[in-house]
């Protein structure tokens, strides 16, 4: 009794292990020619059909590669990027209270080229934008606004150059004329088609107040600190504007005649609204910004003549912008943040 029941048990155990293997069989039969369909699904996305190579990363797609959806990795690098871009994290902490080097800033920006410029590489940027940046003796400011802007601007998705425009010598400054040589000095590098004009000591507090233009002319610095977070006035225009190369040609560019602070931007305002266009702005959580704090500037006293000039934008405006400019190029230094224009604006 107890001998056929062992015999039983092995005669049982012996069935068992056939079984199972017979099942790791099928199963292994099955696996293989589901994997080697893949494999051939995987190898014809790879490999391009011959005859398809030879023209670049274009021709890597063949026509019914390019029909398939544009979620394949190759075909995104040729579309446009997208309106809202999508590495934007909204409001920022700004610290100002530790300086930070060039250096420091350059290593943060590894993929910055040549002059201050940069252009995404796994999309075609909306629009060309230089940025332009009136500037004398605040270095320590600008190190700030590189070390804030850079990594705002490429998550931004921009085609765009930094450019400071420094006013050579002592005489009084002049702010307005230093924005309409940016504009006319980044035109000789690059096709741009929108520019940006910021004062150097404005960092944003939101990366979503996109630094491109618009159907209007744009104000982005709409809520400042310095203000308590709003307008001064409805017809402020300082701080940060942004306007297309269409929007600045018609009201023919900054005044070149206001020598010192205050006024050039409500002359801007006055164009703007006397060419029949608007001021397009952000909303005021967006446009956010910090100014770092500075005493006034020696060279930047007020101008006594601001109050006539705007006054009489309607009759100057035609005549005084940028058909009347003129300047001389001292230096251009092409760094690894920004392209440096050093400029001889005359006297006032
Ligand atoms: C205004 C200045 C602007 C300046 C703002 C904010 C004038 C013109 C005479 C009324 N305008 O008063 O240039 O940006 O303050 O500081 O001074």
């Amino acid at each position: 009794m107890a001998d056929s029941f062992v015999n039983f048990r092995q005669l049982s155990r012996g069935c068992t292990v056939i079984l199972v293997f017979a099942i790791i069989n099928i199963l292994g039969c099955l696996f293989y020619s589901m994997g080697y369909s893949n494999w051939l699904v995987l190898n014809k996305e790879i490999n391009p059909k011959p005859g398809n190579q030879t023209l670049g990363i274009l021709n890597l797609l063949s026509a019914e590669d390019m029909q398939t959806p544009a979620t394949t990795t190759l075909g995104r690098t040729f579309e446009k990027c997208p309106d809202e871009p999508p590495h934007l994290v909204g409001p920022l902490r700004v610290e100002l209270s530790t300086p930070v080097s060039l250096d420091t800033v350059r290593k943060e920006n590894p993929h910055l080229q040549v002059g201050g410029h940069y252009k995404p590489n796994d999309c075609i940027a909306l629009q060309k934008v230089a940025v332009i940046i009136p500037f004398r003796y605040r270095e320590e400011h600008l190190q700030f606004w590189l070390h804030y802007l850079h990594p705002i601007l490429q998550r931004q998705q921009l085609d765009y150059g930094v450019y400071v425009i420094q006013q050579h010598g002592e005489n009084t400054f002049n702010r307005a004329k230093l924005m309409n040589i940016g504009y006319n000095e980044a035109l000789k590098e690059y096709d741009y088609d929108c520019f940006v004009f910021s004062d150097v000591d404005l960092i944003p507090m939101d990366d979503r107040n996109t630094y491109r233009c618009f159907s209007q002319p744009r104000h982005l610095s709409v809520s400042m600190d310095k203000f308590g977070f709003r307008l001064p006035y409805n017809q402020y225009f300082g701080g940060v504007s942004s306007l297309s190369k269409e929007q600045f040609l018609k009201i023919n560019g900054f005044p070149n005649n206001y020598w010192g602070w205050g006024g050039e931007d409500d002359d801007m305002y006055n164009r703007v609204s006397f060419r029949g266009m608007s001021i397009s702005r952000p909303d005021g959580q967006v446009g956010k910004y910090q100014m770092i704090r500075h005493e006034r500037d020696r060279l930047n006293q007020p101008n006594p003549q601001r109050f006539d000039r705007i006054q009489r934008t309607r009759q100057t405006m035609d005549t005084d912008g940028i058909n009347s400019l003129k300047y001389e190029v001292v230096k251009v230094e092409k760094n690894a943040l920004f392209t440096n224009i050093t400029v001889e604006v005359g006297l006032s």
